[in-house]
């Protein structure tokens, strides 16, 4: 059978597509998810980094914002997920240096890795400096 130009073009994007799904699914971050982790171990075993989350949340009655947990327990390493749920836009920043998660906009999240030296870490946002946080390395 003949094919018209137009219908050669039309199968030409298809099979172009297909290929591309076929790439995306054997090469991509799909594929790695599920074979990251062959072993069958869990990502919660005693010996791997977990994550945690830490929100941000408009406190009733005021105009910003509050950590919440205000003290948050981790173990060195450990990521820890910064969920701003609040109006404003706000930072992570250790009192004395250790990390600082500049700006986390509105609506927005960002990862902090935490210390991986043992200690007790307070902070504060930049913007609304009497926001205050603890981040405690076990
Ligand atoms: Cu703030």
């Amino acid at each position: 059978m003949l094919l018209s130009r137009t219908e050669l073009m039309g199968w030409g994007v298809a099979v172009l597509l297909v290929c591309c799904m076929g790439a995306v699914v054997a090469h991509g971050p799909f594929h790695a998810r599920f074979t990251a982790n062959p072993s069958g171990r869990t990502y919660t075993s005693p010996n791997q980094a977990s994550s945690h989350s830490l929100a941000i949340y408009t406190a009733a009655g005021k105009e910003i914002g509050r950590y919440v947990p205000a003290t948050l327990h981790v173990h060195p390493g450990d990521s820890i997920v910064v969920q701003n749920s609040s109006n404003a836009p706000h930072s992570v920043t250790a009192k004395d240096g250790t990390f600082n998660l500049r700006l986390i906009s509105p609506g927005g999240s960002a990862t902090l890795p935490a210390p991986t030296k043992k200690g007790t870490y307070p902070y504060i946002c930049i913007f609304h400096q009497y926001m205050k946080g603890t981040i405690v390395v076990q």
